[in-house]
């Protein structure tokens, strides 16, 4: 009966929707009636149904669902209501087309197809006519896909923190969240999956956001040039087409429809030391105190597994951890927060007065098997079972269970092994017959949550810690991820290895990351397998400095990690890194608020900024820091001079007015032990602080403003700074301040200029320290609005002026007359 009523569907489906190839994939034919909604277009097409429609401003989504089923479940990943802007739609015999905000998805009836161009007619992104989307029923559901035409100059960047180069072309990836001990550069998958990349050829780009939960994959040309397609095993054909023209619109709009980081607590984007594991209570207490014997600047240290009982998730192992209270509580005294593992699997422990497992038992939190047994898999704890995160009550009692840590004072906390990670069994990961259970009542198998299900321990966490302290900005630190993550968690690359491969692929791994979404992550500086030699590790420091997230973390049988492990002249260069880090941290807290406000990520590829710099397209090491700083970091071991490409328009070399242009030849520099070769944009207006031993130390001295002065006439000089408290979220009732800062360079003087765009936050200071580069002869006179002032400095080997603002936090303008 079964076996007719297949042979049935396949003989109609093969009828009236296109050919079956010879794998068997049933591809669109034909369009049929086509139903004109106000957003767009459905298409039937047999059975199968196709929306165009458009969601928002620049952004379309396309939704085939082969049999028809109007859509699949609610999306995971989308947080944006469907908001379209003015829609035209037009029928012409070949095609349908509609029209919003100058891009128009072309409705091909024969076959039927998509393609998107923008109003100038110029081709966007263009189904392939000759393999028209596609699906293929089997055993554990349709499979689906779609094939594009690839063109020869372009290229592919984000998926998230895949292995390999920037660039995704010439690839395929798939998606799967994984646990990746050691992973290399070819490993794939990885732990998350972010199924979005942008396109981007000769300065014009695009987003596609793919979402579908189920393991899915892409390829960049990799199966045959000139074809890129993408898929999944079960669940619709349902993706965004999202329009730039410049990257850095694609990735605004791409995290208006998936979520933006929240604002993160300062204190998180201090160093943070960390280590499997620092145990028992005293060793704790030793690194900390060596932390500020060694002047090492430092906001939190990270306790992993070792401080539980067991391995037992929310409970403390008192007899290591005697006064543990205290100890965070002594630790927090001396400016540094901490951060406490909490892995989701609950240990099996019945009868065992194990709160999290009774609890859990009570409230029916745990995933089952098929049968109705429980689900158990094997990870740290021995037997544990996990928590079904797709219920909204199950992660509300999740998220409970963070109270008792909450009034210690612990200040963040850490997912880790949430792919899930389960020993000893094939995939490393649960059975994927276990079943989830939904809100509306319905279950989906593990194959279908598998992908999602670390965001949804991450998300349980942060939801609970802001029920348990609304005031306060969570941190949660999450492996697993998929798109839309970043609402709720910072990320790290998960276990890399100490070796200078690991140190490079750290820069294009968190490029990817920001450019897919998730601005806040880092690396485990020092790799986490084995030990580094000195040499390594002190590059690590010097190139972590510049990551959004700054850990040095290890693994358990490796050497001492931290700074002052090889001796004084290692430890005054990493010193070095981590104190430049503190004091660009008004800067940087700036780029995080931008990143929370837009999406821009902190850690920039040239091309987000310059998207015509096709020089850049491929450049896998350089990268920009916020808007104005250019890193150029050392990965090698080599000691031949280090050849830096700047980017576009006038750079100097940071702190000084030794200035370059970019030039097509690079700049051949010595390899520098003593830092990261490090770049100011001629125009940049860099905000800075005096030196401090943690973020919640106040900076003695004035704002300092670094001016990197343009060439006459350049209207590209400008700054800004935001502050706040740094902790809460009173900044959203405006208890912030921000302050933009512009200079002119004319033949006869030079202005700087603050203006106060909202005053809703007292800084710590009050005056301003300005440091102008390259000033090439001594001003005739220096004025504050008008008046002249005192005390003004001028250094002419230096070609640098200093100068104060006294009762600065107001608009000024200072003129500098030659
Ligand atoms: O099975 O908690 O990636 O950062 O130190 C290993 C112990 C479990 C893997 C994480 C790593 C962490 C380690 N964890």
């Amino acid at each position: 009966m079964k076996a007719m009523s297949w042979a049935l569907a396949v003989a109609l489906v093969f009828a009236v929707a296109g050919p079956a190839d010879a794998g068997g994939w049933r591809h669109l034919g034909d369009a049929g009636r086509v139903e004109r909604r106000a957003d767009g277009v459905v298409v039937h097409s047999g059975p199968a149904r196709l929306q165009v429609s458009v969601h928002a401003d620049g952004v379309f989504r396309v939704l085939l669902a082969p049999d028809g089923k109007a859509d699949g479940d609610a999306s995971w990943a989308v947080v944006q209501a469907a908001e379209p802007a003015k829609v035209t739609i037009d029928e012409t015999r070949d095609a349908v087309r509609v029209r919003a905000d100058g891009v128009v998805a072309i409705v091909h009836r024969s076959p039927l197809r998509v393609d998107f161009v923008d109003d100038a007619g110029r081709a966007l992104l263009a189904d392939d006519a000759s393999l028209p989307m596609a699906w293929l029923p089997g055993e554990h559901g349709t499979r689906v896909r779609v094939w594009k035409s690839m063109p020869a100059d372009e290229h592919y960047y984000g998926l998230g923190d895949k292995a390999g180069p920037l660039d995704r072309r010439g690839r395929a990836f798939a998606m799967w969240n994984s646990e990746s001990y050691g992973w290399q550069g070819t490993t794939d998958p990885l732990y998350k999956s972010i199924p979005f990349f942008i396109g981007l050829r000769g300065g014009v780009a695009y987003g596609v956001f793919f979402d579908n939960v189920h393991r899915s994959s892409f390829d960049f040309g990799k199966e045959s040039d000139g074809t890129l397609s993408f898929g999944a095993e079960d669940g619709p054909l349902d993706y965004y087409f999202i329009a730039g023209p410049q990257p850095a619109q694609v990735i605004e709009r791409y995290t208006a429809l998936t979520g933006r980081t929240p604002l993160p607590p300062l204190w998180t984007l201090g160093f943070q030391q960390s280590r499997y594991t620092y145990h028992p209570e005293s060793k704790v207490r030793e690194i900390a105190k060596q932390l500020r014997d060694h002047r090492i600047p430092s906001d939190a240290i990270y306790l992993d597994i070792d401080y539980q009982k067991g391995y037992a998730p929310f409970t403390v192992d008192r007899a290591q951890f005697p006064t543990f209270e205290k100890m965070i509580d002594d630790l927090r005294k001396d400016g540094l927060r901490t951060v406490l593992i909490t892995d989701l699997h609950i240990k099996h422990d019945p009868d065992n007065d194990y709160a999290a497992f009774d609890s859990g038992m009570r409230n029916d939190a745990f995933i089952r098997n098929p049968d109705g047994s429980l689900y158990i898999g094997e990870v740290w704890p021995g037997d544990s079972v996990f928590p079904d995160f797709t219920l909204t009550r199950v992660r509300d009692w999740w998220g409970g269970l963070y109270r008792d840590f909450a009034a210690m004072g612990a200040a963040g906390y850490w997912n880790d092994m949430n792919e899930p990670s389960v020993f000893n069994v094939p995939g490393n990961t649960m059975s994927l017959d276990a079943v989830h259970r939904m809100d509306d009542g319905t279950t989906r198998d593990h194959r279908a949550i598998h992908n999602v299900y670390g965001m949804l321990n991450a998300r349980a966490t942060y939801e609970g810690l802001l029920k348990l302290q609304p005031t306060q900005r969570p941190f949660v630190l999450t492996r697993a991820a998929y798109a839309g993550a970043q609402r709720y968690a910072a990320t790290w690359t998960g276990d890399n290895t100490a070796s200078w491969f690991h140190l490079a692929q750290s820069t294009p791994n968190l490029l990817s990351l920001g450019l897919s979404g998730m601005a806040m992550s880092g690396d485990d500086i020092g790799g986490f397998i084995g030990s580094p030699p000195p040499d390594l590790l002190t590059r690590w420091f010097q190139l972590g400095a510049f990551n959004p997230v700054f850990r040095n973390h290890a693994a358990t049988d490796t050497r001492p990690h931290e700074a002052w492990v090889d001796g004084p002249k290692h430890e005054a260069l990493r010193r070095d890194a981590i104190e430049l880090r503190y004091r660009l941290m008004p800067y940087l807290y700036t780029a995080a608020e931008e990143n929370a406000r837009t999406g821009m990520p902190i850690m920039r590829p040239v091309f987000l900024r310059w998207p015509d710099a096709e020089a850049f397209y491929g450049n896998d090491r350089d990268f920009l820091f916020g808007g104005d700083l250019f890193v150029a970091p050392v990965v090698d071991e080599r000691l031949d001079a280090h050849p830096v490409s700047l980017p576009p328009g006038g750079w100097y070399a940071f702190g000084t007015s030794e200035r370059y242009v970019a030039t097509k030849t690079p700049v051949k520099l010595d390899p520098r032990p003593s830092g990261t070769p490090l770049y100011a944009r001629a125009g940049a207006i860099v905000p800075m602080q005096a030196l401090v031993q943690h973020t919640g130390e106040t900076p003695k001295g004035p704002l300092e403003l670094q001016v990197y002065l343009p060439d006459v006439g350049s209207p590209e000089c400008r700054g800004s700074l935001y502050q706040d408290d740094g902790e809460s979220f009173a900044y959203r009732e405006g208890a912030f301040l921000r302050v933009s800062y512009a200079c002119e360079v004319s033949a006869s003087s030079m202005t700087l200029s603050a203006h106060v765009e909202h005053s809703g936050f007292a800084p710590w200071w009050k005056a301003v320290r300005v440091t102008m580069f390259g000033v090439s002869q001594r001003p005739a006179s220096v004025r504050v609005d008008g008046a002249a002032v005192a005390g003004w400095k001028y250094d002419g080997a230096a070609k640098m002026l200093t100068l104060d603002v006294s009762d600065a936090i107001r608009d000024w303008k200072v003129e500098v007359t030659r």
